[in-house]
């Protein structure tokens, strides 16, 4: 790829990851024997190499999800959590340069299995610890409530993170991933989005608005332009997490760059998904154009061929070839809509 070194030698911010999605089928398999669970009876967990061979085949959000949600179950201790977090924040900070890291994680998918969130975020921010003493590396965690379960589980989720004070108030996080908790950087909604408009989790996005924390949710990824506004409308979402449907209504672009809307694109996830046809349909020139900040995120790298950042980076620069300078505003956007504070964006880039 031209630019490659300079790609490579980019200091880089990703804030759409799932810490879940980073679960290979090597990971999965070593961790069910571990823990003993058993794996669906299904032939695609034949072996590693079926389930590779499977996830090389999604058709659809909804298909890619039913994997996604079967693999969490073999996740079970704080040892766990932190072994998948170390081994996605050492390798992106050694592959990509990623400085920085707003991650994603669902405490339903666990929660719901007697796994406490409490053990959930101790794992991850042993690991956050560990990569930042490491590789100098940023982690700040974000928790995700799940669409396709019920609003009022969602809520009670919220409300025991809340009452746990597992939130860092807007401000005071350091971003260096070395402070102790409260370290939940802000709230984030995903899982399936058609037949789930954001209505429904307004009040929940209220309370936390209330407590001063900081929003984003997945939207315009199968859902419309409509589900992009309402985030923004209903939700008050600070993010938008994929947004690719914005790009169907001009005017939805041009409030994005007016009120300086960060867009977390995933642009290899919405091909895998058929979210977008090809990587060159994916609506970066058209944010660039629009002046929409976007940053260039993995989203489940483990699910989507192995593409972590740099391998997402070089498919974008075949795909758009972009000159050095719309890289640098990327990467620029990127540390500037980063939920990290002033002190360390300036160390970043
Ligand atoms: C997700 Cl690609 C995607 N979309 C929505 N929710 C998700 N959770 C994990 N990956
Ligand atoms: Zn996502």
């Amino acid at each position: 790829t031209p630019l490659h070194g300079l790609l490579e030698a980019l200091p880089k911010c990703e804030h759409h990851l799932h810490l879940e999605g980073t679960l290979s089928p090597e990971l999965l398999f070593t961790l069910a024997e571990r823990n003993q669970v058993a794996l669906p009876a299904d032939a695609a967990y034949a072996s590693p190499a079926a389930l590779r061979a499977r996830y090389a085949a999604f058709t659809s959000l909804d298909d890619f999800l039913g994997y996604y949600n079967a693999g969490v179950v073999v996740l079970r201790t704080a040892a766990d959590f932190e072994e998948l977090a170390y081994a996605y924040l050492s390798r992106a900070a050694r592959t990509a340069n990623v400085r920085h890291a707003e991650v994603f994680f669902d405490p339903q998918a666990h929660t719901a299995r007697g796994v406490a969130v409490a053990t959930v975020v101790a794992g991850f921010h042993a690991a956050a610890r560990r990569a930042h003493a490491d590789h100098a590396v940023s982690a700040l965690l974000v928790p995700c409530l799940l669409r396709h379960l019920p609003v009022d589980d969602a809520a009670a989720c919220f409300d025991a993170m809340l009452a746990a004070g597992l939130f860092s108030p807007t401000g005071t996080g350091t971003g260096t991933g070395t402070g102790s908790p409260p370290l939940l950087a802000g709230l984030g909604l995903c899982s399936t989005e058609l037949a789930r408009p954001p209505s429904a989790w307004a009040g929940i996005f209220a309370a936390a608005a209330a407590q001063g924390i900081r929003r984003t949710a997945h939207a315009g990824e199968e859902g419309p332009a409509a589900y992009v506004a309402g985030a923004l409308d209903v939700l008050g979402a600070q993010r938008i997490d994929h947004g690719t449907h914005a790009a169907d209504d001009l005017g939805l672009l041009a409030r994005l760059a007016a009120q300086r809307v960060l867009v977390t694109a995933c642009p290899v996830s919405n091909v895998v998904l058929r979210v977008s046809p090809s990587l060159e349909d994916t609506p970066l020139r058209a944010y660039l154009a629009a002046g929409v900040r976007f940053s260039v995120n993995s989203d489940d790298p483990a699910y989507f061929g192995d593409m972590y950042l740099q391998e997402v980076f070089c498919a974008v620069q075949e795909a758009f070839a972009f000159s050095v300078d719309e890289w640098a505003l990327i990467a620029r956007n990127a540390i500037e809509g980063s939920w990290c504070g002033d002190e360390r964006k300036r160390s970043i880039g």
